[in-house]
């Protein structure tokens, strides 16, 4: 890691990423740079899981788990009864290897009970999820194409737009996350109606969150 000056950074903030950083999590080169800080995480976990129906168990697809950052988050606040019930987070993603670190990672925080792993193509695997399981939210995180997105001076969503209306096909409850450098104002152009939120680590704008369906408007953390 220390041989590596881009993903020294990233290193550098390990334990922003994850805070049992030290008991055992495991990322590979794409993880570093693309898992979602803890605090963020949580936040979309806490936003999420509260907005769902209450009084039966929830099931919440992350359809790009990577190393399982959200996925993690979003087991834990169901674990704690955040939407007044139980369920289960199905996480997916291309690499097995990447499937494998996220389950270790589970089990450093102790919900490798809580997420079924899949490994296969989302873009794929969607539209077979949501015609064999009533699913109640699709968690998007897909990659942006590494971290150059950032010499654009805006980042254009338009390749998510099919994403986004592929998930809104399993539910209308979707959350994705973006770049930070993309416009508010293209938003609703591109997605239709949805909610743009800012999402801050330490007062630096990190990323953004586009939601959608009973996920508009709800929960702050
Ligand atoms: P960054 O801009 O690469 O890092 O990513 P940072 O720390 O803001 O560096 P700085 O030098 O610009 O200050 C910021 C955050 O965006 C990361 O922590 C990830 O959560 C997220 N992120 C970055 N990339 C490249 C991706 C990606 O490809 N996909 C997804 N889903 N998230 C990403």
């Amino acid at each position: 890691m220390a041989r590596d000056d881009a993903l020294l950074k990233y290193y550098n903030q390990r334990h922003r990423l994850f805070h049992r950083f030290a008991d055992g999590i495991v990322l590979d080169d794409e993880s570093w740079y693309s898992v979602t800080p803890e605090k963020i995480a949580r936040h979309h976990a806490e936003r999420i899981v509260s907005a769902l129906p209450r009084g039966r168990d929830s099931l919440i697809v992350d359809a790009f788990c990577g190393s399982g950052g959200n996925a993690i988050q979003f087991a834990l606040a169901l674990a704690r009864g955040s939407g007044g019930g139980g369920g289960v987070v199905i996480g997916v993603d291309w690499s097995a290897e990447r499937v494998a670190a996220a389950a270790g990672n589970a089990g450093v925080y102790d919900v490798e009970n809580g997420i079924e792993f899949l490994v296969g193509d989302s873009y794929r695997l969607l539209p077979v999820l949501g015609k064999s399981r009533v699913v109640d939210a699709v968690f998007l995180s897909p990659p942006w194409g590494g971290p150059e997105y950032v010499r654009e001076d805006e980042f254009d969503a338009e390749p998510f737009v099919a994403l986004v209306r592929l998930a809104k096909e399993v539910t209308e409850n979707v959350a994705i996350m973006l770049p930070r450098n993309l416009s508010e104002e293209s938003v609703s152009e591109l997605f239709g109606p949805c909610e743009f939120e800012r999402n801050y680590l330490g007062g630096v704008l990190k990323t953004v969150t586009l939601y959608f369906g009973c996920l508009v408007g709800l929960a702050e953390s």
